[in-house]
């Protein structure tokens, strides 16, 4: 056993202020390892430059690093999370996690059980044995992570019965926030992205439909044989299941994280305001970083610019007591200009996401018409209140005739694309690790009452399920739905809904709470 006083200091949060490999955070898992041997690892690490995290769930991207205690601390203190759920919900930032004497499926369930599945961009760690370290620790600096390393996961775990039938369109299964191929959909929805980011259509919609069918499954892939008969699983995605299952690691996919092309095309597509084809044209200027936008872009539209400004902020995750937050000042807002009217949070967080990149809100008013015009009234009481970073306000649009309608119509309704400057949360100590405020990006979409419905499911997403939504209401009925409305064009009709369980109905599907809907 170590001395009292020793132990305390390696437990409490063993962080040195300048590791060596920025790109590695290990956790070392004690089970099977023992407090004293942990604790003898650490220093070692440490002593090599290494960084090694104290806790295994602590808030990534939320603010700076030193900071996961406040932030974990206020998410316990908000009196609807309980305290277990507010640990839960976060994701780690650990990248390495390190077991010895544990077979994978233990490894698995362990990290399972202690961690909420990575933030967008934020990859899974890798749950690894004890040789990965020795062998670093011999070299001075982290060894490349080899299969023999990783504990394996496929082939321990209880895998799917085979054959199991599922039905094509994302809309007629249930597809729950967490579940069993993590790892596999992750790295088809990485070559989804690429292909996106390439303009290729038909590549981006096959890996996403194979992404989309393992996250329904209820049960891991542990066999490629038990991909036999599922849909949309192609020679390409086949291929890339089978590497993940034999190695634990897919080269293509691999190759393509790594990618200067990719990695730029993230870096630019994620500021607020710039799409996949300007992208590519800075890419194809030689423009590799933010800094390189900074200097070298000429003519920036405000959004661009106000997103540069706010990028640290916006790219780290909005979490939910801060959507707790936007929506009593957005209500207040609201309950101002217009008695009456009411907001409903849409998005990932409707789907039961602990966190996202923006919210979207829509407001509407029982008596349609009221709604009108509404905005600029809310938008100015936020003002008023310094809530405001950017907006930019778009005015409702009559609505295009059905027949022009395509699968990528952009809404029509009154809407504000906002920048908020949200203040350090209540009890939160001034002087402490939170800055005084952060940008966070809001959606405001005011929907006249009868469209309600239909705005609600186009909404809540995710973008794959509406995508399938559509595509099954035009193929297999013949209607053509979207955030507006449904037409018939056979008897040149809207279908008039109250609540969007009618919508299921119409379409002859069975109902999807949010939370099922996360293709
Ligand atoms: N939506 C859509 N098509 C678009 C844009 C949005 O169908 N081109 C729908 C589906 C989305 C919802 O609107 O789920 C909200 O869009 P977001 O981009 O905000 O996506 P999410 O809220 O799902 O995720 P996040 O905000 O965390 O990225
Ligand atoms: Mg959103």
């Amino acid at each position: 056993m170590l001395p009292k006083r020793r132990r305390a200091r390696v437990s409490s949060g063993s962080m040195p202020s300048a590791a060596r490999f920025p790109g590695v955070a290990i956790y070392l898992a004690e089970p099977r390892m023992g407090r004293s041997r942990r604790a003898f690892l650490t220093r070692l690490a440490l002593s090599k430059g290494f960084r090694v995290l104290d806790a295994y769930s602590s808030p990534c991207h939320l603010l700076s690093p030193g900071t996961e205690k406040v932030t974990l601390k206020w998410l316990q203190d908000d009196k609807k999370i309980p305290p277990a759920a507010a640990t839960l919900r976060v994701s780690s930032e650990v990248t390495h996690v390190v077991m010895e004497q544990t077979s994978a499926e233990d490894a698995i369930c362990w990290q399972e059980s202690r961690a909420a599945p990575p933030a967008p961009g934020c990859a899974r760690p890798v749950l690894l044995d004890i040789s990965w370290f020795t062998e670093s620790m011999a070299a001075g600096q982290p060894v490349p992570v080899e299969c023999r390393h990783r504990l394996e996961v496929a082939t321990f775990r209880q895998g799917l019965p085979s054959p199991v039938w599922m039905p094509p369109y994302a809309c007629q299964r249930p597809t729950p926030l967490t579940h069993h191929n993590t790892s596999l959909s992750e790295a088809l929805e990485t070559l989804a992205e690429a292909a996106g980011f390439e303009g290729s259509e038909g590549r981006l919609l096959s890996f996403s439909r194979a992404a989309s069918v393992l996250k329904a499954l209820p049960s891991p892939v542990t066999a490629l044989s038990q991909l036999q008969g599922l849909p949309h699983f192609g020679e390409h995605s086949c291929r890339v299941v089978q590497e993940l299952l034999e190695h634990g690691v897919c080269d293509e996919v691999e190759r393509v994280r790594l990618s200067e092309r990719y990695q730029s095309m993230k870096l630019f597509t994620g500021i607020f305001g710039v799409g996949v084809r300007t992208a590519d044209q800075w890419y194809r200027k030689g423009l590799r970083t933010l800094d390189d936008v900074r200097e070298q872009v000429h003519g920036l539209t405000q959004q661009q610019k106000a997103g540069l400004r706010h990028y640290g902020d916006l790219s780290s995750p909005v979490q939910w007591p801060e959507v707790e937050a936007l929506q009593l000042v957005v209500e207040a807002a609201v309950g101002q200009a217009l008695p009456g009217a009411t907001v409903t949070l849409a998005g990932g967080f409707r789907r039961g996401r602990s966190q996202g990149h923006d919210v979207d809100f829509l407001i509407t008013h029982p008596q349609e018409g009221q709604e009108a015009g509404l905005l600029p009234r809310v938008v100015l009481h936020l003002k008023k209140q310094g809530l405001v970073l950017y907006q930019q306000y778009r005015h409702r649009c009559r609505d295009p005739a059905p027949q022009t309608w395509q699968s990528h119509t952009p809404d029509t309704f009154e809407s504000s694309f906002c920048i908020f400057r949200l203040p350090r949360p209540p009890g939160a100590a001034v002087g402490g690790p939170w800055p005084a405020w952060k940008a966070v990006r809001v959606d405001l979409v005011v929907v006249p009452i009868g469209q309600f419905p239909f705005a609600l499911l186009g909404w809540t997403g995710s973008k794959h399920f509406e995508r399938e939504l559509r595509r099954f209401s035009r193929t297999e009925k013949g209607l053509w739905l979207n955030s507006r409305g449904l037409y018939d064009p056979e008897q040149k009709a809207f279908v008039h809904v109250a609540a969007e369980e009618d919508i299921f109905r119409h379409l002859g599907l069975a109902y999807l709470p949010p939370e099922q809907r996360n293709a």
